[in-house]
């Protein structure tokens, strides 16, 4: 009984009458639904819920999965493009491209297997280009994600004197307009271009909404793409992954998802060049179940997962910090989540910072030094944010025992005389007891140390990219889950959210009205007097457009939740800040409000 309520959970979203006027990547997850209440270990429970909803099988018409027969065949489909390029790459390029969390995908994904190309002394063929520019891959920049020229001109630059292009847009919600002006470009030019659009909605769901300056809209584009991939002159991966577990934060399951697709269609089309390996629906399968077993492999540790949550909310809760301290691309991980907290969870830059063993030099980033802004070197922990460190703030190393774990033990070390909250999670091959002895020394430093054992894998770099999705899942609900218990989601609405760009700002505005009830109207009205922290709104104000308000709201904090608690309690502005300060806790602050 409980079994099959807690299956037709799982199923609920698939309906045609579930939250029919929004799309997948935009629904709220039925399995979530309380995790606002929920503890450490239930979190962790409901995430892992989440996430196993990637791997479920089509049970229908209504959406394409990961590993249904359409989506595997495109995959193979794409792997033989790159494969072609890589036998004859010059003058082409494979471009990755994206907003936010895609972008970052896109550079992670571009560095991994650019270095496999110069492993075997071939050159890089793979470029990333992310909106915002590299300060993109450690803070949010998501004003430039609404720019269609922005998108169109950058890929222009990257592809100059190229003569054939692979082109794959991430676009998880399929609404990006930075991504669609540069899916429109490739399309006026397919003797150069051959586009590929990679996200989590049907296009039937992609985004409608007219995009300034442009005729088309994401939508239109992406039907333009289906008509062509009959011809294969342009392709579309976009299986329905589930709706987020945090509603449309889809750094979650939409970059896990992108991780694993291109992974798949990379790993395959280098395969096929270098070791002969054909392109094959068995072996694309094959590749992807690895995947789903690295998502049972990683919360198999269940427990371990849960101290760490309760350990970095409670870190959250009184106002310390969390601090990543990661080698290799593990480290790169960890500098995406942290910097993702801020915009999701209105999070302070301090709040979760991530650092990496020789900073940019293995950031490996186009730009290089991003600045003082962005520090993210172990001896910039050392030097900036050690020193300030007592027991309430934790301190976790990310690491795999093919890294120096000698340099681990020594960092471990510097950091246990400022802090005992020291936690350390890594990767090991099983059998292999390689760096035994300085790892028992790393145990006893550490609170918690959580040790995930991998069997022989069939090549090294499968090993390495299963790694970083696990370190990802994990990363993932340690910092949303901290956050719960932080206080800052409502339900499983990220109601503490930025408003920095069109979707936000349409997201903010739909949250309104699903949690006070008030029509649309009034709804956008409350959220533009908090953003420009006034009672009454002036022509000057409704007349501006969509860019001018999240341009403002970008200094704003607490928007969202001010004009929640202000429609609920017709309260001034100033009577809802008081609330807020006396109750951070949103869900408990607008209750207060209401009885
Ligand atoms: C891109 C993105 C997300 C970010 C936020 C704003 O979304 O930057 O990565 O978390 O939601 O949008 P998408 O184009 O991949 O749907």
């Amino acid at each position: 009984m409980a079994e099959s309520a807690c299956l037709s959970t799982m199923h609920e979203w698939e309906s045609p009458d579930y939250e029919p006027s929004l799309p997948v990547s935009e629904k709220s997850n039925p399995l979530t639904r309380d995790i606002d209440r929920a503890s450490a270990n239930c979190i962790v429970r409901m995430l892992q819920a989440c996430d196993a909803q990637m791997f479920q099988e089509e049970t229908g018409a209504t959406y394409q999965r990961l590993l249904s027969k359409q989506v595997v065949e495109t995959l193979m489909e794409v792997a033989k493009k790159v494969e072609h390029i890589l036998k004859d790459p010059q003058d082409s390029v494979v471009v990755l491209s994206g907003c936010g969390t895609s972008g970052r995908l896109a550079f992670l994904i571009t560095s991994t297997f650019n270095r496999a190309l110069r492993e075997l002394n071939q050159s890089s063929i793979y470029s990333y280009i992310i909106a915002g520019g590299d300060r993109a891959l450690l803070s949010s920049q998501e004003a430039p994600e609404d720019d269609p020229k922005q998108g169109m001109l950058s890929l222009k630059k990257v592809c100059e004197g190229k003569k054939q292009v692979l082109f794959i847009g991430i676009s998880c919600g399929l609404s990006a307009p930075f991504v669609v002006g540069q899916l429109d470009l490739c399309l006026q030019h397919p003797e150069v271009y051959t586009p590929v659009l990679v996200g989590f909605n049907p296009t039937h769901q992609a985004r409608d909404e007219s995009i300034p300056g442009c005729t088309f809209t994401f939508r239109s584009v992406a039907q333009r793409m289906q008509e062509l991939t009959k011809s294969q002159k342009a392709f579309l991966i976009n299986p329905a992954v589930g709706p987020e577990a945090i509603s449309g934060s889809s750094r979650m399951k939409g970059g896990s998802a992108t991780k694993i697709l291109l992974e798949v269609i990379l790993s395959a089309a280098h395969a096929a060049t270098f070791t002969n390996t054909p392109i094959t629906y068995k072996g694309i399968l094959q590749h992807m179940r690895a995947y789903k077993k690295t998502l049972d492999v990683t919360f198999a540790q269940k427990e371990g997962i849960s101290a760490l949550l309760e350990a970095a909310g409670k870190s959250l809760q009184c106002g310390r910090r969390v601090c990543y301290l990661g080698w290799g691309s593990l480290a790169t991980l960890g500098l995406i989540d942290a910097s993702e907290c801020i915009p999701t969870f209105g999070a302070d830059y301090e709040d979760v910072r991530g650092f990496i063993n020789g900073g940019y030099r293995e950031l490996n980033n186009y730009e290089g030094p991003l600045g003082p802004d962005f520090c993210i070197a172990h001896e910039d922990f050392l030097h900036l944010v050690l020193p300030f460190l007592n027991d309430q703030d934790i301190v976790l190393l990310i690491y795999t025992h093919s890294d120096d774990v000698s340099e681990v033990a020594k960092l471990a070390r510097r950091v246990r005389e400022k802090t005992s909250n020291l936690h350390a999670v890594y990767h090991r091959v099983d059998g292999d007891t390689a760096a035994a002895v300085q790892q028992e020394d790393i145990n006893k430093l550490c609170l918690s140390s959580l040790k995930i054992t991998w069997s022989s894998p069939a090549s090294g770099i499968l090993a390495h990219l299963q790694w970083e999705l696990s370190t990802k899942l994990l990363l993932n609900t340690v910092s949303t889950g901290a956050h719960v218990l932080k206080g800052k989601i409502y339900q499983n609405y990220m109601i503490d959210v930025q408003v920095t760009n069109s979707k936000l700002y349409c997201r903010a505005t739909r949250l309104l009205q699903k949690l006070s009830g008030c029509p649309e109207s009034q709804c956008e009205e409350a959220l533009l007097k908090t953003i420009y922290r006034v009672d009454k709104l002036t022509a000057d104000i409704t007349s501006s457009d969509i860019a001018t308000h999240t341009r403002t709201a970008r200094n704003r904090t607490k928007v969202v939740p001010l004009a929640l608690v202000c429609l609920l309690t017709g309260c001034s502005l100033m009577e809802a800040e008081t609330h807020l300060e006396q109750q951070p806790i949103v869900r408990e602050a607008v209750e207060a409000c209401l009885s």
